[in-house]
């Protein structure tokens, strides 16, 4: 076991409820289980891999061909984009959504002492690569709880002397039965930007079914989706705050097929709603103020 590992059990640890180990790529992950439920987390990106109730499929899906590696995204879990989603406005070379969900961050706090939710909390420390890409005197932390339900924040404190405006995703992927057989609800009469057809805007009719690819920026849309999934017997409620978009993707059969790690007809299982600030929604905040942007996942029997 690597120093830094023992370190972090030794500090954060505890046996049975919280484990620091090395993951797949050797990237370090904290193993969460409690009464109701268990997740992962990986340190890089403060990204949560998976999360799922005892006895139930995992609510949050991991690709089983996910690639681990120091720098790489993780296909699946809830990738965090930050300072900006999608492409960077001006520069091409930048990373698409952000660097924060592919450079190191640091652990807080675990919070392990009630057994029904473990509550965790990480800091961005970035690189000299991010730093460049991001001169801005600015402070992001991800909070976590984990229990019967999962309820993530991500805090981004303006410490410099001048506003800055960020983009912003929990670009979370949900499990799926078959989403040839889903629908989401919430985003009725919504506009929105459609990916597939060059961003033009359009208003959404009726509940979201998938039998293409779906790629979509829901503009002023603070409120409530959920995800219902008769194959799995449940609804999955998404109830957000300090989010004014709601984005929609599936890459349906030939961006899946393209992308090489989204695993065997992979676009089936999946289906993100991903809570954000994006387009014409970007967040600014002044010198001294915290910007938070939070959501809870809770599971409804069908
Ligand atoms: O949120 C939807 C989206 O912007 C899609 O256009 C697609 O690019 C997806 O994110 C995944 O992006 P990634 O950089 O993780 O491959």
């Amino acid at each position: 076991m690597s120093e830094e590992i023992q370190a972090l059990n030794e500090r954060f640890g505890a046996p049975g409820r919280v484990n620091f180990h090395a993951g797949p790529g050797g990237l370090i992950q904290v193993a969460v289980s409690g009464t109701a439920a268990t997740a992962a987390i990986c340190l890089q990106g403060a990204h949560l891999t998976t999360w799922g109730r005892h006895g139930e499929p995992p609510v949050v899906w991991l690709s089983p061909d996910a690639r681990f590696a120091p720098g790489k995204s993780i296909r699946g879990g809830v990738p965090v984009c930050w300072p900006w989603f999608g492409p960077h406005e001006t520069e091409a070379r930048f990373p698409a959504h952000g660097f924060a969900r592919t450079v190191p961050w640091a652990v807080e706090a675990v919070d392990a002492g009630d057994a029904d939710v473990t509550r965790l909390e990480f800091r961005l420390v970035g690189d000299s690569a991010s730093r460049a890409m991001w001169p801005h005197a600015c402070e992001l932390r991800l909070e976590v709880a984990v229990g019967a339900a999962l309820e993530m924040a991500l805090v981004t404190r303006n410490t410099g002397a001048e506003p800055i405006t960020i983009g912003q995703a929990l670009h979370t992927y949900f499990e799926v039965s078959d989403v040839r057989n889903v629908r989401v609800e919430g985003l009725e009469d919504c506009p929105y930007l459609d990916k597939v057809e060059g961003m033009a805007r359009k208003r959404q009719s009726g509940p979201v079914t998938f039998d293409r690819e779906v790629d979509r920026i829901y503009l002023d849309h603070p409120a409530d989706c959920r995800i219902v999934d008769p194959g799995h017997a449940r609804a999955i409620r998404i109830r957000k705050s300090g989010s004014a978009s709601t984005v929609l993707w599936n890459p349906w059969i030939e961006k899946a097929a393209h992308m090489g790690d989204l695993g065997p007809d992979g676009h089936l299982r999946m289906v993100c709603v991903e809570s954000a600030n994006a387009a014409g929604d970007v967040v600014r905040i002044a010198p001294g103020v915290a910007h938070r942007m939070a959501v809870r996942y809770e599971v409804e029997a069908l």
